[in-house]
């Protein structure tokens, strides 16, 4: 088989560049370990950057988020009984939308598929070869035969327990990673959202985020133990526990009900470097985690996305490489402030199992500082809309 990029990962990221190249003729191959039932019962991301809006326009995928999704002008922070709204928009002219990760991905099948894309589902064994070569290929195993992909480049967007990572080589290739202490819990529920914009909030039990996937779905999560599992923790529980962390006027109207996903994910800060190696191209979390507590994961995947869509289209349509070569410099410059910004907001909001009471007022004085400077709240807005590509 022959093909022009070789897309290992049909997530959000392998597949929103798939249909990218499409629109300007490219043609891909995408290769995805799992069923597409699987990569679609993932319960993930669910606030968007208005960069990530404009490519889903620029590949032809966008009506459907514009009719269901909800713009968000702002959000709501609160500590304790005390809460705060920052208007997004009168700070930086932009708001955010809401709109599930999973639509996005199933908008994103439905158009590669209407396009007649190739996507191989249930791929094994797949393996990049002669990356810094100007032939790469990529094998794989599909119904236990084996298959070879030759291309003029492989894109790596297998996520963070992906192959495409490790065929950089060690001597060549930089981790830097930071675990945190603590998890996230969180549940789906079939029960209207507690407040029309998000509640982020910090309390002396710990996190506790408000959020939503549409009038009639919500998304909660609470900070948990490492050792907690998710059948550790009845609905009951659950509900009792987000209520001692959210101000009481929001507890008193929380609309319970059976939660139809409850998960726990860790909390990680990870970057690789390079992102690239040759003619192979990692993208999203195969190169870099942040924490969800900002929600910069699925929208610093799609930054990179531009910039390598950006640098392809510069390669075959005015034959330079040059933006090719500037891949990682480019992309990295923007991920190390998604991931400042997730870390500090990480920092900010959570309780830490070793904080010292020192460490506790200096946390306490940031929120105050936050809640009361314009200028602190801006910032805020300007990370949290997204910084320009
Ligand atoms: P993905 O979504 O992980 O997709 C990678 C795809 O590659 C496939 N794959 C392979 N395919 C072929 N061969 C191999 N060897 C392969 N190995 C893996 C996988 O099956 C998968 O389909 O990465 P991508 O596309 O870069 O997208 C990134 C986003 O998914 C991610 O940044 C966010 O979802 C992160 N994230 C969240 N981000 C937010 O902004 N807000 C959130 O609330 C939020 N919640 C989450 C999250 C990530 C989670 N993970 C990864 C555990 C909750 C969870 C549980
Ligand atoms: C979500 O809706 O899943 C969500 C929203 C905001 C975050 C993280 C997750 O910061």
């Amino acid at each position: 088989m022959k093909t022009q990029v070789a897309i290992i990962g049909g997530g959000p990221s392998g597949l929103l560049l798939s249909q990218l190249l499409h629109t300007r003729g490219i043609d891909s191959i995408v290769l995805e370990r799992q069923t597409k039932d699987y990569v679609l019962s993932r319960i993930r991301a669910g606030v968007l950057e208005q960069g990530l809006l404009t490519l889903l326009e620029e590949a032809g995928c966008a009506d459907r988020m514009h009719a269901e999704g909800f713009t968000h002008d702002g959000t709501l922070f609160s500590n304790g009984e005390d809460s705060y709204r920052i208007d997004f928009k009168a700070h930086t002219g932009t708001p955010v939308m809401v709109y599930g990760q999973t639509e996005i991905t199933r908008d994103l099948y439905a158009a590669r598929e209407a396009a007649g894309g190739q996507i191989v589902f249930s791929v094994e064994d797949v393996r990049i070869h002669d990356a810094t070569s100007d032939a790469p290929s990529v094998s794989y195993h599909s119904n236990g035969t084996e298959h070879r992909i030759h291309c003029d480049f492989v894109a790596g967007c297998d996520g963070f327990h992906g192959v495409s990572r490790q065929a950089i080589p060690l001597d060549v290739r930089t981790e830097y990673e930071k675990v945190y202490p603590f998890g996230w819990l969180g549940i789906l529920s079939e029960t209207p959202p507690v407040h029309h914009e998000l509640i982020y909030a910090n309390s002396d039990r710990g996190f506790a985020l408000c959020s939503m996937r549409n009038a009639q779905l919500s998304r909660y999560y609470i900070q948990c133990s490492l050792s907690d599992k998710p059948e550790d923790w009845t609905d009951d529980a659950f509900w009792q526990e987000l209520k001692r962390r959210i101000p009481s006027d929001y507890a008193d109207k929380l609309v319970t009900g059976p939660s139809i996903e409850k998960s726990i994910a860790p909390l990680r800060s990870f970057v690789t470097e390079p992102m690239q190696y040759g003619r192979l191209f990692l993208c999203g979390d195969a190169a870099h985690i942040v924490p969800p507590t900002g929600a910069k994961g699925l929208n610093t995947a799609a930054s990179d996305v531009h910039y390598l869509y950006t640098a392809l289209r510069a390669f075959y349509e005015r034959n330079n490489s040059d933006a090719l070569e500037a891949y990682s410099q480019t992309a990295l410059r923007r991920i190390w402030k998604a991931e400042r910004f997730s870390w500090w907001f990480s920092s900010l909001m959570h309780r830490y199992p070793d904080q010292s009471a020192f460490d506790l007022k200096m946390q306490r004085a940031e929120i105050d500082f936050l809640r009361s400077n314009t200028a602190a709240q801006k910032a805020m807005a300007e990370n949290y809309v997204g910084l320009p590509y």
